[in-house]
Formats: C-alpha cells, structure tokens, sequence
C-alpha cells in the first residue's frame, strides 16, 4: 500500500520531531517523485499534529505531496498554511505553533478543509474553516508603502486610540490574537494600554509618586505632554538595543503591535536616570509590563534575548525586504515564501512594483542617513523652487530635521501661503521646476490627494559630484490647515500617536488637517465628526488640549 511505502521512508524518530515542529529533513525533497496531482500546487502547509493524531498527519502529508504541494516541518515564514485539529481554536494553535508571529499572510485552517481539498480535488477556500480571531475586527489592507501620508494617518491613529486590541479595527486580524496571549510574548495588557499613552520619563521620582501619575488622563503621563529632551542618557542601551532588535524583526514580520510596544518599552528604558539592576526595578518602570520584565531580566544576566533566536534567517532576510521602499511586511513574506533571499534574488527574479524598483536602485542611499547640512540645502532647494513661483509662499522642513536632529532619513517639505487660497496650483508648478532643474530623480508618488492637502514623494539630488539620491517628501496645505498639518509632519510619530490619544480621552479628534471637538464615538469608531477648534498655531492646539507647549526639538519621541 502507497500509504506504506511512505511511512517507511520515513524512521519513526524523524516523523516525531517533525511532528513537535522541530527541524527535520524536509518531506518535499523526498517525495518529489510521487507528485500526481496539482491541487496543492504552490501551497506551503504545516501541520500542528496535536489531536490530529500520527497515522492521520502522515496521510495528509502524503496527500499534499501528491498533490504537488510542500509540507513544512516547522512554522516558518514559507508556509501558506497552518492546518490544526478541528477541536483546537486559534488561541490554542497559537500557543502549540510557540510562535508569537503568524505571518499576515498565513492561513490557520481546520484540518476538514485539507480532508475536504482531498476529496473534492480541488484547492477550496478557507473561509469555512478558517480560525479566525474571536473578536474579529474588519479585515483591512494590511500593507501600505512606507511614508504614505494619508494611509499613514489612519493606521498610526488607530493604533494609538484604540487601548484594548480586542477592538482594533485597523490592524490585520491575525496580529489582533496574537497580541492577546500575554504570558509568553512580553506584551501585556499593561503594555498596551501604557503604549496607548505613552511614556512618562521617569526622573528618579519616588515608586509612589511614578504609580500616582498613572491614573487615567492626569497630563503627566502623556507622552505629548513631556519634553523629550527629559529623556536624558540612555544608562540601559545593552538592554534598549537588544528590545529594539525585536521590535524591528516585529516590523518586519507585520505586527505592528509588538513592535510598537517593544518600542514604547524602549522609550520607556531610554528615559529611565539610571542602569536596571533588577526583575523588580525594571517591573516598576511605568511602561514595563511583567512579560517584558522578564525579557529584561534575561538581557541583564547574560546579555541575551533568545526571543530574537526563534526568528532565526527569516528575520534578516524580511529586514533586508522590507528596507526596500514600497516592499512592506506582506511582500517580504511573499517574497520569502517564493524562495528569495537575497536582493540579487529580488531584482533578477520578483515582480516589483514602480516604487519597489525605485526602492532598490537607492537602496543603499536610502538608508543612508544624510547629515542636517545637507537636509537644510535640499530644503533651500524646495523653498526657492516655491519662491519662483510665488515669493509669498511658506516652505517649512517639517519632520526630524524640524525637531532638530543631526542626521535625517528623508526632507519633509511643507508649502502653504498666508493668504489661504494662493496655495492653490503651485504644488504642479514647483514640481516642474524641480523635475527639469534635474534635481527630482524618481518619484515614488508623484501626487496624492488628502482632502485640501497634496503630497508628493520621491527622490532627489543635489548638484555636484558625490551626492547621493535622498529622500524627499512634499504637502502643499490650505493655510487653515497649516498648524495642524505642521504639527503632524514634524512628528515625531510618536509623539502625535500620544497627542491624538490624549485627544481622544478629551472627546475630540487630532488630525493632519484639524483637531475637532465633541467628536462621538461608539466602540472606538467616530460616528460624529465633531467642528474643528481654531488652531492658527501649534500652541493653540497644545492649549485645547490642556498640556504646556513643547517645541518641536523637545517632540522627538
Ligand atoms: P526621519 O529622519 O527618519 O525621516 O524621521 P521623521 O522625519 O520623523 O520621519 P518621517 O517618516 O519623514 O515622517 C515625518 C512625519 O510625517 C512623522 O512624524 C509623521 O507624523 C508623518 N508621517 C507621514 N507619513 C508617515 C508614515 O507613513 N509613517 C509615519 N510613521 N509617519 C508619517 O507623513
Ligand atoms: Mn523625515
Ligand atoms: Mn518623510
């Protein structure tokens, strides 16, 4: 019997590790030969044995190699699908897989729908057997290019108003579960909602002062509301670089959650005045939940987080993706599920987009930092492009450089004109200038429309020899909307993640465009827009929402 012959081929010792999902040698070399049928044909599928039982694992791992599909021994970022048993739910999967990541890209299926594919010759759909998180939210666009102003300001805001993940209506359902099971991850509730807002530097106060100004909506728990420049040293960066590997490789892979809360614990650490010493010491860090104590303890006594070791060559290969501009997390997994792993892979054999071409021509300038000087001449550049075409014209370098930062990842240019309507049909003509002046090179996206707002983003470079191609980001803006945009483009992001949250809690809503008041919502979900207050300046904005003016050098969160 062919059931068998496959069984033999495999020693009863090997068929268990790849049963508890340790490395074995990879089913699909083996059994190549026996492909018949092409039902699983580009289907990558673990099977978490449990309740499955042996004889039937064995059966659906013959079958899908048949059916020319591969089988994965291990959870890994290959995998199109997670099969389990059909009495295990999603919160359960989750803890068999040990995985804090499912791939956003990754199907968690029953496993009467391989019986079902099986039977039915043909590649079914998940949607009746998939094992969706209990609360699910809508599902959403998982993936935007990086830097994309108006899906940005969506997904940034969401993330900051929405304290408990069970009801985030903007981040992929798969991270949505896995942000719940807080013992094993170093997320906790208390992460989250201390992520939700922000961080209060902690400056050698008393342990009972540090817990009296966690009450709910005291200002001096907001991020917004402190000065960054309180952040002083960093006195635990053995610690933060380890945290920040983490929250990067959580970037990479999608969830945007753990890696905004790996980055507010971060936060939380470079302001601490003085080394952790303790387990205790660091749990008593506002910010600091129990599970990421434990990581923290771990890192102080041998120097180590072996977290990071569980995402093993995938998290370099997603990081070296997803540094493409335009390549987000869920391109990186597709990528890394057709098999490549290095650029050489990506340019000869992926299919890219116009960005992600882009993208990785600069790669390397693109990630380049360049330093302020060279952000104030690109910026020159801007303003007398702008000036050409009407001197009255404001032209402002938002973003770090606004903040004051020595080095810059991008220019983020804001135009507008006092008179509140002259804005109006410069943004083409500046554009002109600057294409045929040859300084633009590329451009990413060379118009997006955000009510009243236009944005531009591409690449440039200044004349002369040895420049390299930077990054460069354009908003024209109606003046009525100009401190509000102005606050939003010099960030830093989460800094305006925490102003928007500390909005929300006021009944009111932050935007690029305007901060509203007697905003309704129901579950976190805006069903009355409110009326915009009048913000002619950023320290109006401060002022309605009752915390002291920070300038942009005391933003930099
Ligand atoms: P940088 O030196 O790395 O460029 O740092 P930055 O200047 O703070 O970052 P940026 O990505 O250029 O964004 C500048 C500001 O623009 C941010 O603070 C944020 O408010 C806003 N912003 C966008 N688009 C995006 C986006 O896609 N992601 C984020 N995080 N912020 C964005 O306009
Ligand atoms: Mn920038
Ligand atoms: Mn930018």
């Amino acid at each position: 019997m062919e059931t068998h012959g496959i069984l033999k081929a495999f020693p009863k010792v090997k068929r268990h590790r790849a049963a508890e999902g340790k490395e074995a040698p990879p089913l699909k070399k083996t059994l190549t030969q026996m492909v018949t049928g092409n039902v699983f044909q580009g289907v990558c599928i673990h099977i978490v044995p449990t309740g499955i039982g042996k004889a039937r694992c064995d059966i659906f791992h013959q079958q899908i190699i048949q059916n020319g599909g591969q089988v994965e021994s291990a959870f890994s970022p290959s995998c199109t699908h997670v099969v389990v048993d059909e009495l295990v739910d999603r919160e359960r999967a989750l803890r068999l897989l040990k995985t804090e990541t499912l791939f956003s890209a990754v199907e968690l299926v029953k496993c009467t729908w391989l019986s079902a594919c099986i039977s039915e010759k043909q590649l079914l759909s998940t949607k009746d057997y998939s094992l969706l998180p209990t609360h699910s939210p809508q599902h959403v666009s998982v993936e935007e290019p990086k830097g994309t102003l108006l899906g940005a300001s969506s997904v940034p805001e969401q993330m900051a108003l929405q304290p408990d993940p069970k009801t985030v209506q903007d981040v992929p359902t798969e991270t949505v579960a896995e942000t719940l099971d807080e013992h094993d991850d170093g997320v906790s509730q208390d992460d989250l909602e201390a992520l939700v807002n922000g961080v209060k530097p902690n400056m050698g106060v008393p342990d009972e002062v540090q817990n009296e100004t966690e009450k709910p909506a005291l200002p001096g728990k907001w991020v917004c509301a402190q000065s960054s420049e309180a952040k002083g040293m960093n006195h635990n960066k053995n610690i933060t670089d380890k945290l920040e590997q983490l929250a990067k490789v959580y970037t990479h892979t999608g969830d945007k959650w753990r890696a905004l809360s790996y980055s507010k614990a971060v936060n939380a650490l470079k302001s601490y005045h003085k080394p952790i010493s303790s387990y205790t010491e660091a749990s008593q860090i506002p910010g600091i939940g129990k599970s990421m104590a434990t990581k923290i303890e771990e890192i102080m006594e041998c120097g180590h987080l072996s977290k990071l070791d569980q995402f093993g060559e995938s998290a370099s290969v997603m990081e070296l993706f997803t540094n493409i501009w335009g390549a987000g997390a869920k391109t990186a997994q597709l990528w890394y599920q057709q098999g490549f792993r290095t650029l050489e892979d990506i340019r000869a054999k992926a299919n890219l987009s116009h960005t992600q071409r882009i993208g990785l021509k600069h790669y390397d300038d693109f990630l380049d930092r360049m330093p302020r000087s060279e952000a104030a001449a690109i910026e020159k550049t801007v303003r007398e492009a702008a000036h050409s075409v009407n001197s009255e014209l404001l032209v402002v370098a938002c973003g770090s450089y606004r903040r004051g930062k020595p080095t810059c990842g991008d220019v983020d240019v804001l135009i507008t004109h006092p008179d509140g309507t002259s804005h109006k049909g410069i943004f083409n003509k500046v554009l002109h200038i600057l294409h045929n002046s040859g300084f633009l090179t590329d451009d990413l996206v060379s118009h997006e429309e955000n009510g009243e707002q236009k944005k531009y983003m591409g690449v440039c470079r200044l004349p002369g020899p040895g420049q390299r191609h930077r990054r460069l980001d354009v908003i024209v803006v109606p003046h009525g909307e100009f401190a509000c945009a102005l606050l939003y483009f010099t960030g830093s992001a989460h800094f305006n993640r925490s102003m928007r949250a500390l909005a929300k809690t006021k009944n009111m809503s932050l935007s690029e465009h305007s901060l509203n008041c007697d905003v309704v919502r129901n579950r976190g979900v805006k069903v009355v827009p409110g009326r915009p207050l009048s913000t002619l300046t950023e320290s109006e904005v401060f002022q309605h929402l009752g915390i002291p003016y920070r300038a942009p050098h005391q933003r930099d969160w």
